[in-house]
């Protein structure tokens, strides 16, 4: 571990570099892991490396079609779990979601390592004998027959995208957290939010908690993902606007 003065501007983001750097030397994090972070940083550095307003709306969205859904299953990779497990397990309680390990870059042994990381954070993690019940050609295929499998809603944070299209094929509804609205899981989710996963996942808990199950059917009865991906995409060019004024 490195030791990262606190008075850094950049602390947060530092202290999830590391977390991902550890967590690849332990197995858990596919090395594509941390190219895939580096992107993602790239389009925070765009946002002001805050929760935008659209992606604070989009987050009371995503709660609501949680607690509306009637099989809500958290799909989980190697980085949601490097960067956020204990923040998994409350977001499982507070929607009664169940949560499957679904990884690109599957092996057996990354399976297991990042199911007893989810479990020693308290996460309830569905295990089992999995089918190839997506239509895609790469191990993101294999998934739960009762989870994933008979999933209506399934949230997934930190997708690349034909897993994401694949889904919506199946009728199930999809949200994603990724940093990029530009992104093919963005675009096609029934709901993107655009926030880092260690900043989305605790507003979304927060909204679950409060919540009432009248509000979240009505918030969910009318999903519409463009508005939140135009804002997101407005919300960069204001930022960059503003650090070009601050250079002239
Ligand atoms: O653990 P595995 O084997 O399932 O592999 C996981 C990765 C992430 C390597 C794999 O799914 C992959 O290659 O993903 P992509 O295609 O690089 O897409 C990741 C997306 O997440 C990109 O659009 C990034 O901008 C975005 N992203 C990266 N880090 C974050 C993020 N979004 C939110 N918060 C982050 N911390």
């Amino acid at each position: 571990m490195t030791t990262i003065p606190k008075d850094h501007p950049r602390y947060a983001a530092l202290l999830l570099r590391d977390r991902l750097a550890a967590a690849m030397r332990e197995g858990v994090l596919a090395p594509e892991g941390l190219i895939a972070q580096g992107r993602g940083e790239a389009f925070d550095y765009l946002l002001g490396e805050k929760t935008t307003e659209s992606a604070a709306r989009a987050e009371r969205v995503a709660a609501a079609m949680l607690l509306s859904a009637r099989r809500p299953v958290i799909s989980v990779n190697g980085n949601t779990a490097a960067l956020c497990a204990h923040q998994i397990a409350a977001l499982q309680e507070a929607s009664g979601a169940a949560v499957e390990v679904n990884l690109f870059h599957r092996t057996e042994e990354r399976m297991e390592k990042i199911t007893a990381l989810l479990r020693a954070n308290g996460v309830d993690v569905l295990t089992g004998e999995s089918e190839r019940l997506i239509p895609l050609a790469h191990d993101r295929a294999l998934c739960l027959r009762d989870g994933i499998g008979v999933a209506d809603l399934v949230l997934v944070p930190l997708e690349d995208g034909d897993r994401c299209e694949a889904l919506r094929a199946m009728g199930k509804d999809v949200i994603a957290i990724d940093l990029n609205p530009l992104s093919r899981t963005a675009r096609t989710a029934t709901l993107a939010v655009v926030d880092e996963v260690t900043r989305a996942v605790p507003a979304i808990t927060g909204h679950c908690r409060v919540l009432s199950a009248g509000e979240a059917r009505q918030i969910a009865s009318s999903v519409d993902n463009t508005p939140f991906l135009k804002e997101a995409l407005a919300a960069m060019m204001r930022h960059l606007e503003v650090i070009n004024d601050a250079l002239e």
